[in-house]
């Protein structure tokens, strides 16, 4: 069952052959998304040999394999965890119940909506990131781009699939849809806010990969809970390919770290000027950029207080990450307390579950910053980097458009409106870190604004050739 079929046109692991109509659907979409790829993926680099990872099985051994490919010709395709047998509903009012294998008809819209949700960002975020190779820092950062790419355009493959296998016409036409919204684009934008900033530096992409593709994270562990199971199963396997984008995103944050406090050290000072005039980036600039992007992707969770939430939880549709983790999976008699403009409220759990979700993530953001400010501490230094209030310039839910600081405190618009530029990064401030992006590609070597990673890509050293440009 885990191992894929790569001689299929689409390969995957659900035996789409045995349904004629469903691999006719796939086929007639499959040269669409392959156009929106050459239009929208990686600009200029379609001949290009790049070291990638390709699943081979969707087991916890060897699932990847690696070579060198030209991304026109990367083997996208369908690939869902193993079935667990006999699975039931983890949580809401029918939990117990065999879990579905079709989609109940009350919930077809809803669902649909989900998966058109998650299936919007994957597309999206290839559309942002889409410039980035003309200025990449290193043939191995150029690569992990491109894997992540790649594995993002397979994501909308997972989501796809969904919509074709399970959604008829309609799942049909949200596919096409998929491919016609497009990032930034005035007319027809993507769906999260989010996905409609542009990604037009490295440092952003790294802030993307640490903050917005962990909110990917937590989405996606909440689906696996999904009570409908090719879902769960879809979600499941992508975790899997979701860490390694985290990964890009704490190492190359670190290593941004890691040169600032090389050059801090050399010039003894931690003056921003200083620092920006030796090349590289000064500390509170990359706090900017934390803040920007952190609050950008709190917005993800949707609203602190949300009636969707709380019928997404009771009927099965959306479970909590990890929900085995939980005691009470029913959640009709709890409560949580929010604080919200008007003060704290006792507020239903089933209806808060967006904020519990956001709690728990800013907890997995701390990690990363624990450890950069461990590197600031062991040089010597007295900055720390933070995370912003989870009340920072929201554009949704109970504190949206308010002016609060990065600490949480409401304060005059007036304040807000001056200091904002103090907090997320300036017209000249992007200025800055745009005039430091430029393209390296001798094998080994790296931009001067950030050190080289601990170790390779799949125990190769770092001086390898990721990526062979021709
Ligand atoms: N922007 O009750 P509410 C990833 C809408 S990242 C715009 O507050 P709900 C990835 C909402 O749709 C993970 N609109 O929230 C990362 C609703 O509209 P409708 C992506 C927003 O519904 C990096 C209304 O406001 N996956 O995979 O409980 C690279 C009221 O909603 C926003 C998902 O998001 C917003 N920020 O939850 C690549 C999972 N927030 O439906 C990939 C799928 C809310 O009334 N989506 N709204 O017209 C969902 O589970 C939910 O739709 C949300 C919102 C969590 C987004």
């Amino acid at each position: 069952m885990s191992s894929i079929d790569y001689a299929e046109k689409i390969p995957n692991n659900v035996n789409i052959a045995g349904d004629r109509t469903l691999q006719r659907a796939l086929e007639h979409w499959q040269p669409h998304f392959l156009q929106w790829w050459h239009e929208m993926g990686p600009s200029d680099f379609e001949s290009a040999d790049v070291y990638l990872r390709t699943a081979i099985s969707v087991d916890a051994q060897g699932w990847a394999h690696y070579g060198a490919v030209h991304m026109p010709d990367y083997r996208w395709g369908i690939f869902l965890a193993d079935a667990v047998a006999d699975r039931r509903i983890g949580f809401g009012d029918r939990m117990g119940d065999p879990a579905w294998q079709q989609v109940p008809g009350e919930y077809r819209s809803t669902l649909r909506r989900l998966i058109v949700t998650q299936g919007d960002t994957e597309p999206a975020s290839v559309e942002q990131q889409r410039l980035l190779g003309h200025s990449c820092p290193s043939l191995y950062d150029l690569r992990n781009l491109f894997q992540i790419n790649v594995e993002e355009g397979r994501h909308l493959w997972a989501m796809v699939y969904l919509l074709h296998a399970y959604f008829g016409r309609d799942g049909r036409e949200e596919a096409e849809e998929l491919l016609a919204r497009h990032s930034g684009d005035r007319d027809k934008p993507r769906i999260l806010t989010t996905f409609n900033e542009p990604i037009s530096d490295w440092l952003s992409l790294y802030c993307f990969t640490y903050f917005t593709d962990r909110d990917g994270k937590y989405q996606l562990k909440s689906f696996a809970e999904s009570a409908f199971d090719p879902l769960s199963r879809t979600c499941r396997f992508m975790l899997t390919e979701e860490a390694h984008h985290m990964f890009v995103g704490e190492t190359g944050i670190g290593r941004v770290v890691k040169r600032t406090l090389e050059v801090m050290k050399e010039l003894g000072s931690d003056d921003p000027a200083r620092i920006r005039a030796h090349g590289a980036i000064d500390l509170p600039t990359l706090q900017k950029y934390l803040n920007f992007w952190c609050s950008s992707s709190l917005d993800l969770f949707g609203s602190e207080i949300s009636s969707n939430s709380a019928a997404n939880f009771a009927s099965g549709l959306k479970g909590r990450p990890d929900e085995t983790q939980y005691d009470d999976h029913n959640l009709r008699n709890a409560s949580f307390k929010i604080l919200i403009p008007e003060g704290e409220q006792d507020v239903p759990m089933l209806n808060a579950l967006n904020e519990v979700m956001r709690e728990s993530y800013l907890k997995d953001c701390e990690i990363g910053l624990k450890r950069w400010n461990r590197q600031i501490e062991r040089a010597g230094f007295d900055l720390r980097l933070t995370l912003p209030s989870s009340r920072f310039r929201r554009s949704i839910g109970a504190w949206a458009g308010l002016p609060v600081d990065p600490q949480g405190r409401l304060i005059s618009k007036e304040l807000f409106g001056k200091s904002l530029e103090d907090w997320i990064p300036s017209e000249a401030d992007r200025a800055f870190v745009h005039s430091l992006m430029k393209k390296v590609v001798q094998p080994g070597k790296m931009a001067a604004w950030i050190a080289p990673p601990e170790r390779g890509i799949n125990n190769l050293p770092v001086e390898y050739e990721y990526v062979k440009l021709h």
